[in-house]
C-alpha cells in the first residue's frame, strides 16, 4: 500500500541521510488526480496534521475546515459542457535552443485548440451556491510530475489540504515552485519553493487555502508551468483536448460556474440543475 505517509516517511529519511537511491519504485502511481464528483471520504471535512520531515517554504502544518460543520451535500445532477475558443488559431511557441538536457520536450502550448475550436486545459469548477456544508478529502494524493522538462498535468483540481507529491521522473535539477496569489507570492498562502535534483524521488506538500489558480514554475526551465485549482468541494473539472467537460454529483440547486485559463483568464455563468439530470453549459472564450 502506497500511503502518502509512508512516502513522507521514505522522504524524511531520504533528507537525513542527504542521497536518495535514485531508483524507481515498483508501485504503480496513483491517479493523476481524483475524478470530479467522487464519492466522498467519510471523517475527512476537517483535517489536521503535521508534515514530517520537510523542508523549504510553506506551511508543515494545517488545519483545514471546521470540524463542526455539517458535511457538504451531494446529489443526482450533472452539468456538462464544452469551451470554445473562437480566434483566430494560435501560433506554436518556438523550442528552447539551448538547455540540450530537454532535448525529448514535448512543448505544451498554452492554447491547446482543437480543430473546431475546443479548447484543453480550461479549469471549471462550482465557485459558488452551494448549500452551507464542508466536503470530505479525496482518499487518494494528486500526482504533479516533472517529466521530460514539462509539468504534467498541465492544469489540475486539488482540494485544499489534499497532498499534493511531486515527481522528478527526469535525470536532472527540476524544481517546485508554487506561486500563491496575494501579495507575498512566493511565501504567502498556497506559496513553496522545493528543489528535486534527483531523478525518481519525491516530495509532498498541501495547498492551505483555495485559490484559482496557484501558478507552479521551474525556476530552471523557464517555459515550465502548471496550474493548480485549489478548491473547497469536489465539484470541478478539467476540459479535455475537445473542449469538454462534466462535473458530476451535484445537490439540486443553482451555482455559479467558473472557467479559468492560463491565456484567457476567468468567465462565469449561471446554472440550475436538478436531481438526476444533466444540465449543458457551452461557453466561450473570444480574443
Ligand atoms: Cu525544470
Amino acid at each position: 500500500m502506497d500511503h502518502p505517509i509512508v512516502r513522507v516517511a521514505a522522504l524524511s529519511l531520504c533528507l537525513a541521510v542527504g542521497a536518495c537511491d535514485g531508483k524507481p519504485k515498483s508501485d504503480a502511481p496513483p491517479p493523476a488526480s481524483a475524478p470530479a464528483g467522487a464519492p466522498a471520504t467519510p471523517g475527512a471535512a476537517a483535517t489536521t496534521g503535521t508534515l514530517p520531515g520537510l523542508t523549504g517554504g510553506g506551511s508543515t502544518t494545517l488545519t483545514i475546515g471546521d470540524p463542526n460543520a455539517p458535511k457538504g451535500k451531494t446529489g443526482t445532477a450533472k452539468i456538462m459542457g464544452h469551451v470554445k475558443w473562437t480566434g483566430p488559431a494560435p501560433e506554436e511557441r518556438a523550442a528552447p535552443v539551448t538547455f540540450p538536457e530537454c532535448k525529448d520536450r514535448k512543448p505544451i502550448p498554452a492554447m491547446k485548440v482543437a480543430a473546431d475550436g475546443g479548447l484543453a486545459n480550461v479549469f471549471v469548477y462550482v465557485q459558488s451556491g452551494l448549500p452551507a456544508g464542508a466536503y470530505d478529502l479525496p482518499p487518494d494524493p494528486v500526482d504533479l510530475h516533472q517529466k521530460d522538462c514539462e509539468y504534467l498535468p498541465r492544469v489540475f483540481g486539488i482540494r485544499a489540504g489534499q497532498p499534493l507529491i511531486m515527481h522528478n521522473d527526469d535525470p536532472m535539477l527540476h524544481n517546485v515552485h508554487a506561486r500563491g496569489q496575494g501579495a507575498g507570492m512566493s511565501t504567502g498562502p498556497n506559496s513553496f519553493n522545493v528543489a528535486m535534483p534527483v531523478q525518481n524521488t519525491r516530495l509532498m506538500r498541501k495547498f492551505d487555502e483555495p485559490q484559482v489558480a496557484v501558478t507552479i514554475v521551474c525556476d530552471v526551465h523557464p517555459w515550465m508551468r502548471s496550474y493548480a485549482g485549489v478548491v473547497a468541494n469536489p465539484f470541478w473539472a478539467v476540459t479535455k483536448d475537445d473542449g469538454s467537460f462534466a462535473i458530476e454529483g451535484l445537490p439540486a440547486g443553482t451555482y455559479t460556474l467558473e472557467f479559468w485559463h492560463e491565456r484567457q483568464g476567468k468567465k462565469t455563468a449561471q446554472v440550475t440543475v436538478t436531481d438526476g439530470q444533466a444540465a449543458t453549459v457551452d461557453l466561450a472564450f473570444a480574443p
